[in-house]
């Protein structure tokens, strides 16, 4: 059988984490308008009869240098050095020439598939003034349409990208949905959560960090904080009388307990951590930084 990596790079907002999520089948990675929703790399395990497809979802790669984009960007680029073959990820209602990506792939000498998303959502002939600014790239293998949103033309996909993985036993065992710690998973929901319920600026200045996860016999109970770059912010997220708190817990706890078929408690308590953009024990605490 084959099995292997895949990395799903693009820029933010392209539809990469609804894509993993799709072929998954559960909410494992956060999904929403706002662009730059991924922040970590998030492993996705998909088991087929032909091929286990590891998959890492990425934060998009922005221009924009600020401290935690050029954390991000690097999570990006790294993931090229561990994959076996790369989904370009794009946003067929807009897409520009992208020069900062495409020299990075073909810098990294990896197969790279295409991938025009959002096909729903334009005409056929809107795709091929794409296709057209693509040809002339030698790394790029395939240019395959797909609409993540309504799972059409996933499985031509998938085929696809069996054909350059590596013939190999699985790496991981078949029950395996993720290769990312349960502390992780459980963060990530409740940041894409946060990233649903609030506006502007206020999801790019939390961070989560899970203290405790205790699994019982029939509920997981998790202690987490919800850190807020500012005071105000603070207010914003618990909301009038805890309502936004609230709104955010029942969000995360209804993706968790799909994604760990199990119930879930989550203790969400609020603190403000002044500029933890900036901080970089902060961010090593909060695995952005090895
Ligand atoms: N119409 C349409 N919308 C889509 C499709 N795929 C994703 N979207 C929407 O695009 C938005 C961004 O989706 P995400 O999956 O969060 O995008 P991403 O590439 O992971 O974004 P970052 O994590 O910020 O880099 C969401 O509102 C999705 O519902 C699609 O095939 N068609
Ligand atoms: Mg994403």
């Amino acid at each position: 059988m084959k099995t292997g990596f895949i990395g799903i790079i693009g820029r933010p907002n392209a539809g990469k984490s609804t894509f993993l999520n799709a072929v998954l089948e559960v909410p494992l990675s956060p999904v929403s308008r706002k662009a730059q929703t991924t922040r970590n790399r998030i492993t996705g395990i998909l088991n087929r009869s032909q091929a286990q497809y590891i998959f890492f979802d990425t934060p998009g790669i922005t221009g924009m240098e600020k401290p935690l984009n050029r954390i991000l960007n690097n999570t990006a680029r790294g993931t090229l050095e561990l994959s076996d073959v790369v989904l370009y990820f794009i946003d067929s209602r807009n897409f520009s020439a992208d020069p900062e990506l495409t020299a990075l792939f073909s810098r990294s000498k990896k197969p790279v598939i295409t991938v025009l998303n959002k096909t729903d959502a334009v005409k056929k002939e809107g795709l091929l003034p794409i296709m057209e600014k693509l040809s002339g790239f030698d790394f790029i293998k395939e240019i395959i349409p797909v609409s993540a949103l309504k799972k059409k033309g996933l499985e031509r996909l998938l085929n696809t990208i069996a054909e350059y993985l590596p013939e190999s036993d699985m790496l991981y065992p078949e029950e395996y949905v993720s290769a990312n710690p349960e502390k992780f998973l459980i963060a990530e929901a409740i940041k894409g959560a946060i990233f649903k319920k609030t506006s502007k600026e206020v999801p790019y200045s939390c961070a989560v960090y899970v203290e405790k996860v205790e699994e019982k016999k029939n509920i997981i109970v998790a202690y987490c904080t919800i850190f807020t770059a500012r005071e105000s912010q603070k207010g914003i997220i618990i909301g009038k009388a805890g309502a936004m708190v609230k709104r955010i817990g029942m969000k995360s706890r209804a993706d968790l307990e799909e994604l760990f078929g199990k119930k879930f408690f989550l203790e969400l308590y609020v603190k403000t951590k002044k500029n933890w953009q900036k901080d970089n024990n902060f961010l090593r605490m909060l695995g952005y930084i090895e």
